[in-house]
């Protein structure tokens, strides 16, 4: 007689995701979130008439080490950094941060950043900056350039006569301006939605 030997299936196990910690329980597999390393998505907007646009969240509030991934939905846009690297615009991350421009995105496409360095990062939509897309993310402790007056750096050379900042920086239009939500509300609400 001739043993015929069993070939078991193979078993399909569940593949390590980003976002996930897979942790084995007692032979049960279950997921845990780990706040530190979800990821934020902040979906790029526009109606169908490319007549209003917006980032959203347009606010949001992260810890050092997580990672932000903007998703086109509509139209065509940019993540932009405020940062005198991309087209001479004021200097609003942080010092020492590295300023990032994802290049116009179309829809269903998506970009990251992974954020280290703790403080405010203000940016911008390129082809919609003057109708006011923009957003900001606080990262940690809401301190550095993007949490000081839009014109900090016309202002610190006539007060103090000590800055080294460029004048010839272009300053956030007013449209911009009016569009971000304050610090104090995102450090409260951790989410601020545009509205
Ligand atoms: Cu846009």
């Amino acid at each position: 007689m001739i043993l015929v030997g069993v070939i078991y299936p193979i078993l399909t196990l569940p593949g390590m995701s980003n976002d996930k910690t897979w942790t084995s329980v007692r032979g049960q597999t279950e997921e845990t979130d780990e706040i530190s390393t979800e990821v934020i998505e902040i979906h790029m907007k526009s109606d169908k008439l490319g007549s209003k646009v917006w980032f959203d969240p347009i606010g949001v509030y992260i810890k050092p080490g997580q990672t932000v991934r903007w998703i086109v939905d509509e139209n065509v846009h940019t993540t932009t950094a405020y940062h005198p690297e991309n087209n001479n615009h004021s200097l609003r991350i942080p010092r020492g941060a590295s300023p990032w421009d994802s290049g116009f995105l179309f829809p269903g496409s998506s970009y990251e950043v992974t954020f280290t360095v703790e403080g405010v990062y203000d940016y911008f939509c390129s082809p919609h900056e003057v109708a006011g897309m923009v957003g900001r993310i606080v990262v940690g402790n809401p301190t550095g350039p993007g949490s000081k007056p839009y014109d900090y750096f016309k202002n610190l050379y006539d007060y103090f006569k000590a800055s080294r900042e460029p004048e010839s920086w272009i300053p956030v239009p007013p449209a911009a301006q009016e569009a971000f939500p304050d610090i104090e509300l995102i450090m409260k609400d951790k989410v601020v939605h545009y509205k």
